[in-house]
């Protein structure tokens, strides 16, 4: 799992990222935009549930599922007509499985508009995946007339499905604002188009406006995100970041003093599950107890799979108990002496916080 941090210059994204990640990664007063920086760390996903399974099992290792976090520094304007820089970022970009863009509201003089700033990044992202439709429109129809009889059919549906999505983009919208099936996605997931990506909106406020009425500005702003069923948090990276350096009892005492109730970026990891509609499952034991992520609804073998290729091939069931039957049982025997342990084929679809032992053979 990888997010990316995208963003106008200054908008705040590096303070973002130290706010979630905890890290101090350097942040500009004045934007050099001329170098390229990028920080990356991963961060553990935090699971209540993980705690509770290691204080039943106490193995000797736990393991957290892994966020990775990217945040790259925008060049500036004349920076980024240079390609070269310019298709870097947008190559880290591209790795990633979901966006979160943030909006510098917290430059309370400047009379900004930020819809605009949201605006610009996602036009240039558009922009970026309409180049790539049009060179691949180029090639396919050339390789449409050479080809004949099955890869003619493929070839033909991958040149109308990517027509579609020209015509789209054309208007200036992004790809996930088109309702593609399955088999369409699966066509274009090798593109990794970056308007396709999952996003999620940061309203970046100045500390001044904490438990402040939204400007117009921003309401502006919430109103557009919201018409567009775009999820989005507001809130200060600024006073998060420091919170995040203090140990618990003085960071209580600041968000007391400050009034705020939550750290929004202790829950952001946790949100972003949803948002990409990933769930965890886990593997208990003596030895380990480790959190693994996957699809929503993803069969039991493609579960078995993350964990080693071999476990798929020889899958033969796996056995099930539910995280609240863990919790009822509090042991993997007496949940299964009370049948709560379910055996289940390749088909199975996971839920959220299944306890999995697969059995297989290879
Ligand atoms: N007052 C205030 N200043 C902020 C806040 N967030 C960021 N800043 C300031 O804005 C400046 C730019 O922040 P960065 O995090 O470096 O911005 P960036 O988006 O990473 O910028 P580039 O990497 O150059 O694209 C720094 O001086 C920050 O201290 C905030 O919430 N409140
Ligand atoms: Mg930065």
């Amino acid at each position: 799992m990888k997010a990316g941090i995208v963003g106008q210059t200054g908008s705040g994204k590096t303070v973002v990222f130290n706010a979630i990640t905890g890290l101090n990664a350097p942040v500009h007063a004045y934007s050099s935009g001329n170098k390229s920086e990028t920080n990356v760390a991963s961060v553990n996903v935090l699971d209540e549930r993980v705690q509770f399974l290691t204080n039943l099992y106490k193995p000797k290792k736990t393991a957290y599922a892994t966020f990775e976090l990217v945040d790259v520094t925008m060049p500036s304007r004349e920076v980024s007509n240079k390609d070269s820089t310019k298709a870097d970022l947008l190559n880290a970009l591209r790795q990633c499985d979901a966006l979160i863009h943030v909006i510098g509201c917290f430059k309370a003089s400047e009379a900004k508009a930020y819809v605009q700033d949201f605006t610009d990044i996602e036009t240039e992202m558009i922009l970026s995946d309409l180049a790539t439709v049009d060179k691949r429109l180029t090639k396919l129809t050339h390789d449409v007339k050479r080809s004949s009889g099955n890869e003619k059919t493929l070839l033909v549906n991958e040149q109308e499905l990517l027509t579609r999505l020209y015509n789209h983009l054309e208007q200036e919208k992004p790809i996930r604002d088109l309702d593609l099936n399955e088999e369409e996605l699966k066509i274009i997931k090798g593109y990794t188009f970056l308007s396709e990506k999952k996003l999620l909106v940061v309203a970046n406020i100045n500390e001044n406006n904490l438990n402040q009425p939204l400007s117009s500005q921003l309401q502006e702003l919430v109103t557009h995100l919201t018409a567009k069923h775009i999820p989005h948090l507001i809130f200060c990276a600024q006073i998060e970041m420091e919170l995040k350096q203090l140990n618990p009892e003085d960071k209580q005492e600041m968000m007391d003093s400050l009034g705020i109730k939550e750290v929004i970026t202790d829950k952001l990891i946790n949100q972003s599950y949803d948002l990409l509609n990933l769930i965890s499952f886990f593997t208990v034991g003596e030895d380990e107890v480790k959190a693994w992520t996957i699809k929503n609804g993803s069969p039991a073998q493609e579960a078995a799979r993350k964990i080693h290729s071999d476990i798929a091939r020889g899958f033969i069931r796996a056995e099930v108990i539910h995280f609240p039957d863990m919790v009822k049982y509090a042991s993997w025997h007496a949940a299964k002496e009370n049948g709560a342990l379910k055996l289940e084929g390749k088909e199975y679809p996971m839920q959220d916080g299944d306890c999995v032992n697969f059995r297989y053979n290879v």
